[in-house]
């Protein structure tokens, strides 16, 4: 097993990385900003090193402050959790460069699916379905582009190969808009990934936003953990996700699940990553590969009863994955609601001092967080202060058990959203189950 592991990150992931190294007996160095002296992990790790003032720029994004942080600690990995360094190619290489393990697959993966274009080329030689699209990166012949949109049929979608998670995308729905819309994308890819390559999709309406869970070992052994749903989402950001998705029946599950599989032994993936489709009309349509744990990683563990992120650190030692395809059975319904602290109504950021906390509990309630009463909420990070998840043998169980969760928390001294989880648990629609990713948003339009 690794002796001792660098938490490259703040907030609940690194509460949540310190637990899992705790019960593996791996010793921890939390790393922090000025900002961060006081965040719960920091508190419980065996050593803490602060790697500079608050802007992420200068701290947690500090890639020679990290490598120092795992030469001074004597660290054998370091463990970037989401967001940050966690899918920087660079970062990953350099950390082995040093001597160190990266906690995620080689740098020359994270690479290929950091690139859109080769990612879905990969792909789809892997046996993984696409959307019907250009194969390929556009070129500068307009006319060629024209034929390529009308093979697809229009809507077609204009998509920047260096983009990924919403950045860098054009809707087209006619040949006139085509030529100036390629242009565009182009130039804000230029300006934005320093890479002006774009490639063009089928524009799917009306699709669902469902994802594969992944871990694959260094010893061939790669394995699906059934899906998420995550289409309850508002400008890019996931509110509420679930697992399983409703309505994916095992076959399905297994068919696509097995693809994704035999995708990461053809890749030589290592860790755990995530395969993001659109699901519409029954069908999946893969768009993009994620590298990292996700935020939404337990409801996948509630229903699978599997540690994903302890499965990430025996990777990284070299050890087997601790499950077999044939283990894994999906049991129950799990839901996860992210706590912000934001305005519910204007979705501004609002932090500040938590003055009082009761956190929900009993039976299949899980809330992971690293607030706790007298906690300040800094300014300068991401605004998500906790994970509620629950789990029922149903999903009506679980919607309850949430909604049962949701209204007897208590934080006091900032606002959150949890009126606006109130509001989604509450709706018919989401009850009902399946709706689509414009669903919260068409929703909070017709609000007010
Ligand atoms: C699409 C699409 C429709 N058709 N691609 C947005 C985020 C990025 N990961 C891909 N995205 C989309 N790609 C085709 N061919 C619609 C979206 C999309 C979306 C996808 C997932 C979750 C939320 C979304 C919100 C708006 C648009």
């Amino acid at each position: 097993m690794l002796e001792k592991v660098v938490i490259a990150n703040r907030g609940e992931i690194a509460l949540r990385i310190l637990r899992a190294c705790k019960e593996l007996g791996i010793k921890t160095v939390a790393v922090h900003s000025t900002a961060d002296r006081e965040l719960k992990h920091v508190l419980l790790a065996d050593e803490t090193i602060c790697i500079g003032p608050a802007p992420s720029t200068k701290s947690y994004l500090n890639i020679p402050a990290l490598i120092a942080a795992a030469e001074v600690s004597g660290a054998d990995a370091i463990h970037p959790g989401y967001g940050f360094l966690s899918e920087n190619a660079d970062f990953a290489e350099q950390v082995e460069r040093s001597g160190f393990i990266f906690i995620g697959p080689t740098a020359d993966v994270i690479r290929l699916m950091g690139d859109k274009v080769s990612a879905i080329n990969a792909m789809k030689k892997a046996g993984v379905p696409c959307v019907p699209g250009s194969d390929g990166p556009l070129g500068s012949d307009i006319n060629k582009n024209k034929d390529i949109a009308k093979r697809i049929g229009y809507p077609i979608i204009i998509k920047a190969s260096g983009g990924g998670g919403g950045r860098g995308m054009r809707v087209v729905r006619n040949e006139e808009a085509l030529e100036e819309s390629i242009a565009m994308t182009k130039a804000e890819a230029k300006a934005a990934f320093n890479n002006d390559m774009v490639y063009m999709e089928k524009y799917l309406e009306n699709p669902r936003h469902v994802e594969i869970q992944v871990l694959a070992d260094t010893h061939g052994n790669a394995i699906y953990l059934a899906e998420r749903d995550c289409s309850m989402q508002r400008r890019h950001q996931k509110v509420v996700e679930e697992a399983p998705a409703p309505g994916i029946s095992e076959e399905v599950r297994r068919d696509i699940g097995e693809r994704c599989a035999n995708a990461c032994r053809e890749i030589g993936y290592r860790g755990a990553g995530t395969f993001e489709f659109l699901y519409e009309n029954g069908e999946f349509y893969f768009i993009e590969m994620n590298t990292r744990i996700q935020v939404e990683h337990p409801v996948t563990e509630m229903i699978t009863g599997v540690d994903l992120v302890k499965e990430q650190l025996r990777i990284a030692a070299g050890l087997p994955l601790s499950f077999k395809q044939e283990d894994i059975k999906v049991k129950g319904h799990a839901i996860e609601c992210r706590i912000n602290a934001e305005d519910p109504k204007t979705f501004l950021p609002s932090p500040g001092k938590v003055q009082h906390l009761h956190a929900p509990g009993g039976l299949g309630v899980r809330w992971d967080s690293h607030i706790y009463a007298g906690y300040t909420v800094p300014p300068h990070y991401d605004s998500m202060i906790a994970k509620l998840i629950t789990y029922g043998e149903t999903r009506e169980l679980a919607i309850r058990r949430m909604q049962n969760a949701l209204s007897e928390t208590i934080i006091d001294g900032i606002k959150t959203n949890i009126p606006l989880q109130e509001l989604i648990l509450a709706d018919e629609n989401f009850q009902q189950g399946g709706t689509n990713i414009h669903y919260l948003e068409k929703k909070l339009g017709m609000r007010d």
